[in-house]
């Protein structure tokens, strides 16, 4: 007998069971729903990525709040006095509630600490972090704000706030502070490294501290969980119980689990069976002239831990290796700029540019070129069009908390066709093992792949991917989500127990 896959719905009957009379109260940087001004009408988009996918259904059945930094142009003139909307603005079933940062406050929190410090201290893409005293404060004062936010709403009710990522790490001890009955979760979205690198920080002692007024906290895989409870264990006055997974500091508790986050598969697999999606298609191949070649794609957002360099560099070594393909082999990558402030994205912009004009030029004929590069923000339709085209697509990640990438790809072939070509640095890596797993600084490996994934006949390649697509759908992103609620309303409080009652 199989099991039935997780769907919105079994997970809002799951948070009628398990939320009983507490109130749910998420936090993130990001807000689910962004209000802009288009000429001068408000209107709202949905950020793309999996949180709001797996988060709004079950806001939407609980009815409680987001607490999100009010980023959109539009947001100010949404908002109520006390800075509510409800939400979704078609049909409203929670409320979300706005953090409202100033520029100075933005550059320093967002850009600085955790896109300049933390965000590099997570992964091992040999980018120096900055550790900068001024961003610090301004990451310690906006945490603070943040909780100032959640405490205001919660008004002494029983509560479970869910925290999302390395924007907040301090938000839930801040939280227990306040009111230590507050359910405090959080999922932290990047990898975490081993103590070694992690010491470097100057506010180690700090972070930890913070983190550790979770009830339950969560990573992708047990490998980052395990460098956690070792960076702890070295770091702070702790008990670590590494059989439990479980951290007790100031007599708290706090489990630490893994929770692999993914895509709503049949939603993306319905999304790609569209017409609009089959029309997309026969566009773009007509404007890149891709008709009649063999396609690779990428789709990211363009950041030094994802190995765009590498790949482009693999496709130079694939040609030069294999000369027949070229005419015949096209590499398109596709994906938003982001963070371009900050001087390491402005470097990785360069290199790009660099070894695009590099390769393209060296291998070009007539008007084919080996790399097509579109760094532009493209409508979801395109990028289920691109995955429909792509014979194989690359992940190269040097460093992945997990990458919804590959599981993207996957979701989208309701053909069953199609290699993914797949990083072992990266979460994803440890579920989908039918994908060709390569070292991305392992150029000749790396080169060899791509060729192997051209070739592959039509069975293999059907093969890995009916498997890769069943351990997609079954664990979806409902999974996630059910399986973090129900550890955080029970298996957290339950740890809570026994030694609170000492
Ligand atoms: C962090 C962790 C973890 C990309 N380009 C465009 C576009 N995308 C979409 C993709 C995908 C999302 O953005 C990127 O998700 P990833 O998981 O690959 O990476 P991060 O942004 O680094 O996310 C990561 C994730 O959190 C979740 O926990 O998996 O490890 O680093 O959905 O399709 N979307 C649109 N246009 C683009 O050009 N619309």
């Amino acid at each position: 007998m199989t099991t039935p896959t997780w769907n919105a719905d079994s997970l809002r009957r799951l948070v009628q069971r398990e939320i009983g009379d507490y109130r749910l109260v998420v936090v993130s940087n990001r807000q689910p729903y962004i209000h802009e001004l288009i000429e001068g009408k408000l209107r709202y988009v949905v950020p793309a990525g999996g949180l709001t996918t797996a988060l709004d259904p079950l806001m939407q059945e609980c009815g409680g709040t987001w607490v999100a930094y009010g980023g959109g142009k539009g947001d100010w003139y949404a908002v109520d006095e006390r800075n509510r909307i409800a939400v979704p603005p078609d049909d409203p079933q929670y409320t979300l509630r706005l953090v409202w940062l100033t520029e100075e406050q933005e550059k320093g929190y967002y850009y600085g600490f955790s896109n300049e410090a933390l965000w590099p201290l997570c992964h091992n893409a040999y980018t120096e972090p900055v550790f900068d005293a001024e961003d610090w404060q301004t990451y310690q004062a906006v945490n603070e704000e943040f909780a100032n936010q959640v405490l205001d709403e919660i008004d002494g009710q029983p509560a479970a706030v869910f925290t999302q990522d390395y924007h907040l790490a301090l938000l839930p001890r801040r939280l227990r502070e306040a009111d230590p009955d507050i359910i405090t979760g959080q999922f932290w979205h990047i990898p975490w490294p081993n103590p070694e690198i992690f010491r470097i920080c100057p506010w180690q002692t700090e972070l930890l501290d913070g983190l550790l007024g979770n009830d339950l906290l969560g990573f992708h895989i047990g490998d980052h969980c395990n460098n956690f409870l070792e960076t702890v264990s070295r770091t702070i006055d702790s008990r670590v119980d590494l059989d439990f997974s479980l951290i007790s500091h100031h007599n708290e508790p706090t489990l630490v689990r893994p929770f692999p986050i993914s895509v709503d598969f049949e939603d993306v697999c319905q999304s790609a069976a569209s017409p609009y999606v089959t029309d997309e298609m026969e566009r773009l191949s007509d404007e890149l002239g891709l008709n009649g070649m063999v396609v690779g794609l990428g789709i990211d957002r363009i950041d030094y831990t994802k190995g765009i360099p590498h790949r482009f560099r693999a496709m130079g070594r694939f040609l030069e290796k294999n000369p027949e393909y070229i005419g015949k082999v096209v590499f398109v990558q596709a994906g938003v700029m982001s963070r371009t402030s900050i001087d390491a994205y402005q470097q990785l912009a360069e290199q790009i540019d660099g070894l695009l004009e590099e390769i393209n030029t060296r291998f070009a004929v007539r008007d084919w070129k080996p790399i097509i590069y579109l760094p532009t923000d493209l409508p979801n339709v395109s990028l289920l069009a691109l995955r429909r085209l792509a014979q194989f697509c690359v992940v190269s990640s040097l460093h992945d908390g997990m990458n919804l990438v590959a599981k993207e790809y996957v979701a989208s072939r309701f053909d069953e066709d199609g290699v993914l070509i797949l990083s072992p640095f990266t979460g994803a890596a440890h579920e989908l093992t039918d994908a060709l797993i390569v070292n991305p600084y392992a150029t000749e490996h790396f080169a060899d792949a791509i060729l192997e994934a051209v070739e592959m006949p039509y069975e293999e390649r059907r093969t890995r991917m009916v498997r890769m697509r069943s351990i997609v759908r079954e664990n979806n992103i409902y999974k996630w989500a059910a399986r973090l609620l129900v550890e955080l309303m029970q298996g957290a409080r339950r740890a809570r127990r026994p030694i609170r009652n000492h």
